[in-house]
């Protein structure tokens, strides 16, 4: 990279730092370009922001839950009372599956409720099709852009399998936004519904008795889950539409963040930083790759031994590595 190109990276860092609003697209344009310069370029603005962050930079909460739960919803109310507190707010919205337009209609939500072009509201919206370096890896990039010029960071995304898991490796709090009737206690145990969430928020609660009763299950079964802390999410009726329950889920999101404490939370980003590591090198070599170089034990020791890299300079890092014992050339730096 030239000296020119790598001051004006500094340069696009500084200014997504400074919270200039109009460094946010270029940034995302640098990080979706696939070229090897570009990806260079990119690996190197993302390790800058997130060394920066690793601990600071915005505040980042996921909702996810089934399609039609009421997360786009949701998340435009949630947004509202960021913006009346006058918190500015990234969205990214992940969409796996490649047919729907859930991102362009989130938008067009947002646009309704928040009145025109809010220049304190930023959204981006991510589908498979469009990322051909994988969605996970896309959305920890966009995340980390976004993290860096706004005060909170919301990520949606339908809740299907693996996604959920990878999307709370992105976030600092994982809202399940559960859909009235969606069934009873053995399905969500079934579904990890117990498990990854920090905080459940029953939607729909207009709805009436059927909402209830759904929270109620999620109540019986919220301390059932396996957990690496003490923590049993709270279960709050809310009703995105008529917006009520919202100072109850905004209370839950506080106590979550609270429990985690600042030690919490680094723990946490670093969970998902090495989550992340994992993904890209994974995809980009598969296990067979991985294995030529040393293997998964290899990986955890590394990445165990810098703790405070950030996760988009490693996985570069480890990659050369990778690629270098592809070759034959079994250099180990
Ligand atoms: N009655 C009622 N309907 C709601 C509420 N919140 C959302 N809805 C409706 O539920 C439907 C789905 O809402 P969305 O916010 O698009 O749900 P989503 O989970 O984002 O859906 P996908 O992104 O498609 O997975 C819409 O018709 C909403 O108007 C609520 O609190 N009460
Ligand atoms: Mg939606």
């Amino acid at each position: 990279m030239s000296s020119r190109r790598a001051r004006a990276l500094a340069d696009l860092g500084e200014r997504l730092l400074a919270r200039e609003r109009a460094a946010v697209a270029p940034a995302l344009n640098l990080v979706d370009d696939r070229r090897p310069e570009a990806r260079k370029e990119a690996a190197a603005l993302l390790a800058a922001l997130e060394e920066k962050t690793l601990l600071g930079g915005a505040r980042r909460i996921g909702l996810t839950g089934a399609p039609g739960a009421g997360k786009s919803t949701l998340l435009g109310a949630l947004v509202q009372r960021f913006r009346s507190r006058d918190q500015t707010v990234g969205v990214i919205a992940v969409d796996p599956s490649s047919q729907r337009t859930g991102g362009a209609l989130l938008g067009d939500r947002m646009r309704v409720r928040s009145g025109s072009a809010d220049p304190g509201v930023f959204i981006r919206s991510l589908a498979a099709r469009d990322q051909l370096g994988g969605l996970a890896e896309a959305a920890r990039a966009s995340v980390t852009i976004v993290a860096a010029a706004f005060d909170v960071v919301l990520v949606e995304t339908v809740g299907v399998g693996q996604s959920e898991g990878e999307v709370a490796d992105l976030v600092d709090t994982l809202v399940y936004v559960a859909q009235p009737g969606a069934g009873d206690l053995l399905q969500f145990m079934k579904a990890g519904i117990l498990e990854l969430p920090d905080v459940v928020a029953v939607n729909k609660a207009d709805l009436g008795p059927m909402a209830e009763r759904t929270a109620n299950e999620l109540m019986a079964g919220a301390g059932m889950g396996e957990r690496t802390t003490e923590w049993v999410p709270p279960v709050v009726l809310v009703s995105a539409q008529e917006g009520t329950g919202l100072d109850e889920l905004e209370a839950a999101l506080e106590s979550h963040l609270e429990s985690l404490g600042p030690n919490g939370l680094q723990e946490r980003r670093r969970r998902g930083r090495d989550a992340g590591v994992r993904v890209s090198l994974e995809r980009r070599y598969g296990s067979h790759g991985l294995a030529a170089w040393g293997g998964h034990a290899k990986l955890e020791a590394r990445l165990a031994e810098a703790q405070d890299h950030s996760g988009f300079a490693l996985a570069e890092a480890l990659g050369q590595e990778i690629e270098s014992a592809l070759r034959g050339g079994g250099s180990d730096l």
